[in-house]
């Protein structure tokens, strides 16, 4: 039997459900992106909200908004689905109330646009990953030119981008008379409010100035800081849950014990009180961003390429592996140096608790769908701190270790001719393929501008400092190194 409200009361006694009343629940936020990811974190966070405080003014509706995938999954369990969380040991299951309508896809575009217009909506969030807002990855721009949104800015009345349908939602809003909702980004990216805003002003400049100057003045963008380890969900994952829950779950979410929201209170038109289930409203966004994607995201990335490198399926493997642990202990040490942290917050406890996280071998997370779209991620993860140690003057050997294994995950990539993951793939496997020899092959992909920009490729030390740490890594036992490669 299908997980639905009519089969909620079917469940074993110890799974977690909605003891609110869903069908009272307003969907006053529209979602675009309901992937593994939201459903483990502001979904989670919302339910949470319904349950212990009441006010079911506050329920998510959410679009898939390149497929229907998730759609087709729950709506027929009426936006249900099942939570589980991981600990080394121990398994706590909840099945999640706060969704309570799903848009699917391009064909629902138009619908999804018609409750983004309406009054009924008071804030678009957002979790479609560091591609999804097509900007430019070295400066953070607005990519006018990329296909979708050239598309868009075509036609703007019958957008397919999450950009064209807040603009376009945003515009009949105001020529509706109605205010505006606001914007919260819900992804790794640094100062997310303001790369939003910046991203929407930039297509709506491109529509109708004048809308543009009401956007700037009257739409809220808080940042927020999001951090919960949620691998993709796998079919080992959904037989185990169906099990424990007895009934059919098509999509539940796996993910870890930690859950961190760290949020700017600035909205137009309310919000819930998210900090009634552990949210945390600050406005030291920019150093909890910035602890967040380098010291977490940071030596994940670099985690995952060296695991790529060494055969580590996940991240729990990689860790048990002391070639990579001896490098990310000093990298640790490299990002804590020039990192600003939040107030009350210690940094070296911080890097403690993500190695439990890292190491909890219940979560499957794969090195490879973390090392998937390095374009995006590198410049905020990796390269931020690298710059702020060379204005400091300081050497960052850990950091060139870092970029010396995505250079050789790319040269690995191309010469075996597998797929990579990246909206950049071809301008980078294209140079991955120019040379083996390893001067050059860092000479080639520091070209790459969209992610080294013009200062990277120019600093000598740093150049020299990526070349010795490929060798190094092309001569440690257990690395396997694209073949031919030449020191
Ligand atoms: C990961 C993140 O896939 C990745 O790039 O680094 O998704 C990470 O698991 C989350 O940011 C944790 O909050």
């Amino acid at each position: 039997m299908r997980l639905s409200n009519a089969s909620l009361g079917q469940l074993p006694a110890q799974i977690g459900r909605p003891a609110y009343d869903r069908s009272k629940v307003t969907g006053s936020i529209v979602h675009l992106g309901i992937g593994a990811f939201h459903r483990a974190h502001q979904a989670m966070f919302t339910d949470a909200v319904l349950e212990s405080v009441g006010d079911l003014s506050w329920g998510i509706v959410g679009a898939g908004v390149i497929s229907a995938d998730m759609q087709k999954a729950l709506v027929p369990q009426d936006g249900l689905y099942t939570l589980a969380e991981m600990g080394a040991d121990s398994e706590n299951l909840r099945v999640i109330g706060s969704i309570v309508g799903v848009f699917g896809g391009v064909e629902d575009a138009p619908a999804l646009l018609a409750k983004m217009s309406d009054i009924s909506t008071r804030i678009v969030s957002i979790t479609v990953t560091e591609k999804g807002y097509c900007l430019d990855p070295a400066t953070g721009k607005l990519q006018i030119q990329a296909p979708a949104i050239a598309a868009d800015l075509a036609n703007p009345a019958t957008p397919k981008t999450i950009l064209g349908l807040i603009v376009q939602a945003l515009k009949n809003r105001k020529e509706a008379g109605i205010p505006p909702f606001t914007v919260l980004s819900c992804d790794n990216l640094p100062q997310n409010g303001k790369l939003a805003k910046a991203a929407v002003l930039a297509f709506a400049q491109e529509v109708d100035a004048g809308l543009a100057k009401w956007v700037e003045a009257e739409v809220r963008f808080p940042s927020t800081m999001v951090d919960r380890i949620t691998p993709a969900t796998t079919d080992a994952d959904r037989a185990r849950v169906n099990g424990l829950i007895g009934l059919e779950d098509a999509w539940p979410v796996v993910t870890e014990e930690f859950c961190q929201w760290v949020i700017e209170d600035t909205f137009t038109m309310g919000r819930p009180q998210w900090d009634k289930a552990g949210a945390i409203f600050s406005d030291e966004l920019e150093s909890w961003e910035n602890m967040k994607l380098r010291c977490l995201n940071g030596a994940h990335s670099t985690l995952s390429y060296l695991g790529q490198l060494t055969g580590r399926e996940t991240v729990a493997d990689a860790m048990q592996l002391p070639l990579i642990t001896d490098i990310l202990d000093p990298l640790w040490v490299e990002i804590r140096e020039v990192l600003h942290a939040p107030k009350g917050v210690n940094t070296a406890d911080y890097v403690e608790s993500l190695k439990h996280r890292f190491r909890n071998p219940s979560l499957k997370h794969r090195t490879a769908q973390i090392a998937s779209d390095g374009s995006q991620k590198l410049p905020q993860r990796l390269l931020a701190p690298l710059r702020d140690r060379i204005a400091k003057g300081l050497a960052s050997p850990a950091i060139a270790t870092a970029i010396a294994a995505w250079m050789l995950f790319a040269v690995k990539t191309a010469s075996e001719n597998a797929v990579m993951n990246d909206p950049l793939a071809s301008e980078i496997l294209e140079r991955a393929r120019r040379s083996l020899k390893i001067e050059e092959i860092v000479g080639n992909l520091l070209g790459l501008e969209k992610i080294f920009g013009t200062d990277l490729p120019a600093n000598a030390a740093f150049r020299a400092a990526v070349v010795e740490k490929m060798r190094v890594l092309a001569k440690t036992s257990g690395v396997s190194v694209p073949a031919g490669l030449q020191a």
